[in-house]
């Protein structure tokens, strides 16, 4: 891969222009993100991708409103915004291109699968940290940086859309997933009524487990990353988001489906890590629905993995052109696996809540 960080960037942030390694790093689909190595130091610098962020001074607005909230609330978390230019911006336009520019976390890593309950313990304990300790910040002020990111009754049209312009070819090699998207559309009307009554928190709104940097050796939370999607939302985005990359050892690119089924152990580890911080914060209504945040969002991403497909994969970087397919597959497939093991579940939600 090309990769080309313009050498104008750096002065603009006072660092020195030559003497950098530059590397890709992470398994994002949106933007493009390198880890900078050299003059004794590290960084993230990354491409923003203006095609799906339009608006990068919403992205800013919502940062900036909550590290101010988060610096009275609890001045020693360590929240990631972006490190600020010379004029004081979190983001730099170079000709078309938007950048951004993070320390460089050297105790953390991330995963895209996990391989131990405790991490499932201690990721979902820091996404839940973040909702609490941003619970009660004044929604006013935030933007949508992504208009009705989460809507899935949009999501669910947005399918319908593509479906109807999608070539024959196309629909009949996604006829299984056609089917299942159709089957599963009674999950709308479950979000629709809901929506009715929760209440509206910050969200991160893309939990996966790529997302939360974990201390290497300890596997002890230490931060979020990747808030571009940070805003008002429900409560079962980030919880939803995190059981479709938790529960299963094998992430949404696996094609094998036999391989895609729920762990108990890291739904439990994951329950229990959100709950310990989220338990006195959620409504009593929020608290009867925390299995169906995974199946919200796993049918989500199934309909969007879906939706791109159809129309000619657009959206989600890819490797081979089937691979929107397979994704939305293996996510009906997990979806499935919920439904199955829901007793179970459930039961394991009541023991975490009493
Ligand atoms: P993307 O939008 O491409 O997913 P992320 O911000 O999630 O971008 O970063 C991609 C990957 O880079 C992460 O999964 C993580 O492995 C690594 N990374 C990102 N930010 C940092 C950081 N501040 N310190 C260390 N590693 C990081
Ligand atoms: C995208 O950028 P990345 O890879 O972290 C997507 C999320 C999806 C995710 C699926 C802006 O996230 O909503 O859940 O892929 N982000 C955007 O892996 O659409
Ligand atoms: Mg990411």
């Amino acid at each position: 891969m090309e990769i080309a960080i313009p050498s104008g960037l750096w002065e603009l942030y006072n660092l020195p222009v030559l003497g950098w390694k530059i590397e890709p790093v992470g398994s994002g689909h949106i933007n493009d993100t390198y880890i900078a190595t050299g003059n004794k130091q590290s960084w993230i610098v990354q491409k923003l991708n203006h095609r799906v962020f339009t608006q990068p001074e919403a992205i800013e607005q919502n940062i900036e409103l909550c590290q101010a909230y988060l610096q009275e609330k609890d001045p020693n978390y360590l929240f990631l915004a972006p490190i600020t230019n010379q004029k004081g911006a979190y983001t730099t336009k170079i000709a078309d291109s938007y950048w951004r520019i993070f320390p460089f976390i050297s105790e953390g890593i991330t995963f895209d699968t996990l391989s131990d309950p405790k991490q499932a313990y201690e990721a979902a304990k820091k996404f839940g940290e973040l909702s609490r300790l941003l619970d009660g910040i004044p929604l006013g002020n935030f933007k949508e940086t992504i208009p009705a990111f989460h809507d899935l009754n949009l999501r669910f049209k947005q399918f319908e859309l593509a479906l109807t312009k999608a070539p024959k070819q196309v629909k009949g090699a996604a006829a299984k997933a056609i089917a299942l998207a159709l089957a599963h559309r009674e999950l709308v009307n479950t979000f629709e009524n809901l929506k009715k009554t929760l209440p509206l928190r910050i969200q991160h709104h893309d939990t996966k487990i790529s997302n939360v940097l974990l201390h290497h050796e300890s596997y002890s939370g230490v931060c979020v990353i990747d808030l571009d999607t940070l805003m008002p939302g429900y409560y079962l985005s980030d919880l939803g988001d995190m059981m479709r990359t938790y529960l299963c050892a094998y992430d949404e690119n696996e094609a094998d489906l036999s391989k895609i089924t729920l762990r108990e152990e890291y739904f439990k580890a994951l329950m229990r890590g959100y709950l310990s911080e989220m338990a006195e914060i959620l409504t009593a209504e929020e608290k009867t629905q925390l299995l169906f945040a995974g199946k919200f969002i796993l049918y989500m991403q199934a309909l969007r993995f879906l939706s791109d497909y159809l129309q000619g994969n657009t959206y989600y970087r890819i490797s081979y052109p089937e691979q929107n397919l397979v994704r939305s597959l293996n996510q009906f497939k997990l979806l499935g696996s919920i439904v199955e093991k829901e007793k179970n579940l459930e039961q394991i939600i009541r023991e975490y809540l009493t």
